[in-house]
């Protein structure tokens, strides 16, 4: 056997730039790193080595640099995950929170913190967790449960299995999610005599699992019976590349399509039959539908609570729900009829079943009264009131060709655009909605941009989530990915700052002038974004925004507008109950009372099924 001596971190490297998906693109295409004394000498000699066969890219923060590493991999729909590595200790332990949004969110991403010495010599090393109890612990540990593969590399030779267990998993369409390698410094440097057939390229292809028979039978049998089917498409619609199948049953079958937030964009908005967004943050015309329908067809949808309205959306009494996913896990959920296989294949399988069936579409009129109302809401003010979000959206799409990209993660954003937004082509909508992680937005832009670089990338934040992380602005300027910013200032936390009304509460904690302060909060967006050498500019109005955005597109290097906003408005159109727990108890009269109407709310729900 022909063997080549390398360290443990070379040979890592070299392993992952002989992986390609299906595609022949390298399945790692390079790697985020924010070296310590945990990685530098060991994998950054190897990264170094390297060169452009595997680039390093050097973020400001660990879990900003994963969240772009993991949006990456969103906006390739799961076609090719990036690597990220980091010292031991807090470099390590800043990334656990992007590992467990790659893991609700099911993408794919390769973590490789530094670990403790193995032989441990110098024990305990600086930024060592120790246990009194268990000797083998590490912060590392705390990626266990938001890992989908970990394992920790104590001995060189582990590398053997445990990197193909890695690929394996990041390129499994259920298990996909982070994979974790916890790599000991002093392995990382370790030599060791390696098959050289274990460098060879290595091709992963996409399983795409075929639908049981049965499954598919009774499946196809649920759809005949139906009169008033819905179909709820998640993102697993993108991810299994299903869109124009989708597209292609819905019209052949006559059944209309709702969306989820990482489903959005999977159909046309102006497909007639598409309903638009589905659940809490839905439109009339979706959620009407749903709540008659007498099956409810999720095709890759985890069901999350703001798709279901907290299981109170779905009224029918006779509803049944068919649940295709190539994930058991998520096909069982509800009692649902489960169709356990890849969405592409089993819509088309499906088709052939059911030949020329075709239900009743709802009236269009349902979905023109939608459009109507966003077209009121998104339509620039007439008078010289603080716009709201959904104003702002409008200026953005207006001033954005069909290519943009808009990308968001938390605060009142999300569910406006969600109902709002109307998307050109797939992926034109970059939603982070599984964990709504704030701090996601900038870092996320960064990845989505990486991996559509001839797309604007339209990065929508407000201002509590730039001040929760916004320094990988500072990367995209240095590495050239250039994003669009559209920053809203309602100072504070709007979104809660409503919840926390609605829920009988007094205005407190949210918004920056109802907390606790000496100083009235007073930040300067424009300074800030500018000091990262970013181009920044605040704009007054709408129509100063749709100006500043023709300005961006033009501009060479990332480019924030600030805009103020009115925390109070959200748009009341569409939209349905989520259940958010209301104090049974309270010295307020106005949480005694939202208690009651969450009492009657709770009536709704259907929890049990
Ligand atoms: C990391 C993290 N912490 C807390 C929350 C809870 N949370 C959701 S939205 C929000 C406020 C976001 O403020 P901002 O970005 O200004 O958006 P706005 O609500 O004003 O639209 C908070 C605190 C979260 N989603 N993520
Ligand atoms: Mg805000």
């Amino acid at each position: 056997m022909t063997t080549i001596r390398l360290t443990a971190a070379q040979a890592m490297v070299r392993y992952l730039i002989a992986q390609k998906n299906e595609e022949g693109e390298p399945l790692i295409p390079g790697c985020w790193a924010i070296f310590g004394h945990g990685n530098v000498a060991g994998l950054g000699e190897a990264l170094q080595a390297a060169g452009d066969e595997f680039p390093t890219w050097r973020g400001h923060n660990e879990q900003g640099m994963a969240h772009a590493a993991i949006a990456y991999a969103k906006a390739r729909n799961r076609r090719q995950a990036m690597a990220v590595t980091t010292s031991i200790g807090p470099g390590a332990a800043n990334m656990v929170t992007a590992a467990a949004l790659a893991h609700v969110n099911r993408l794919p991403v390769l973590l490789v913190p530094g670990d403790v010495f193995a032989n441990r010599a110098p024990d305990p090393v600086l930024q060592q967790v120790e246990d009194f109890e268990d000797g083998t612990v590490s912060v590392n540990d705390c990626f266990r449960p938001v890992s989908r593969y970990f394992d920790r590399i104590t001995r060189p030779e582990h590398l053997l299995t445990a990197l193909p267990r890695a690929m394996a998993t990041l390129t499994d369409p259920v298990a996909c999610g982070p994979v974790t390698l916890a790599f000991c410094q002093d392995v990382q440097a370790e030599a060791f005599d390696w098959p050289e057939n274990f460098f060879a390229q290595k091709t992963w292809r996409r399983r795409r699992p075929r639908a049981d028979r049965m499954e598919v039978q009774a499946a196809a049998e649920a759809i005949l019976a139906a009169k008033t089917p819905l179909i709820i498409a998640g993102g697993g619609v993108h991810y299994a590349g299903a869109c124009a199948s989708l597209a292609a049953f819905a019209e052949a079958h006559g059944i209309p399509v709702a969306e989820t937030q990482a489903g959005k964009s999977a159909l046309p908005a102006d497909h007639p039959l598409n309903l638009g967004a589905i659940g809490v943050t839905g439109s009339s015309a979706a959620n009407a539908v749903a709540a008659k329908a007498d099956l409810v067809i999720g095709v890759g949808t985890r069901f999350q609570d703001f798709t279901t309205g907290s299981w109170a959306l779905f009224r029918n009494p006779d509803r049944r729900i068919l649940s295709i996913n190539v994930a058991a896990y998520d096909a069982m959920k509800h009692d649902a009829l489960s169709l356990v296989a890849d969405a592409d294949g089993a819509l088309n399988e499906l088709s052939a079943l059911l030949g020329d069936h075709a239900a009743t579409p709802p009236a269009p009129a349902l979905r023109a009264e939608w459009l109507d109302a966003v077209a009121k809401v998104t339509a620039p003010p007439a008078g010289n009131a603080l716009p709201s979000d959904a104003q702002v959206i409008g200026a953005v799409q207006r001033a954005s060709d069909e290519n943009a990209i808009v990308l968001g993660a938390a605060g009142g954003l999300p569910g406006e655009l969600h109902k709002l937004w109307q998307a050109g082509r797939p992926n034109g909508y970059h939603m982070e909605y599984g964990f709504s992680c704030m701090g996601y937005e900038i870092a996320g832009g960064v990845g989505a941009k990486m991996a559509h670089p001839d797309r604007d990338v339209i990065v929508m934040v407000g201002d509590g989530s730039y001040m929760m992380m916004n320094s990988e602005l500072a990367t995209s300027v240095m590495l050239g990915v250039k994003l669009i910013v559209v920053l809203l200032d309602n100072r504070g936390f709007g979104c809660i700052d409503r919840l926390q009304r609605a829920t009988g509460g007094e205005s407190f904690n949210n918004l920056l002038d109802t907390a606790r302060h000496v100083q009235p909060s007073a930040i300067d967006f424009t300074a800030h974004a500018a000091s990262m050498n970013a181009i920044a500019e605040k704009v007054d109005d709408i129509a100063g925004l749709e100006a500043a955005l023709q300005r961006a597109r033009a501009s060479d290097r990332s480019h924030v507008i600030v805009i103020d906003t009115d925390p109070r408005i959200s748009t009341d159109a569409g939209g349905h109950w989520w259940d958010v727990a209301v104090p049974e108890v309270s010295g307020r009269t106005e949480v005694r009372a939202a208690r009651q109407s969450y009492e009657q709310a709770l009536t709704h729900q259907r929890p049990a099924d």
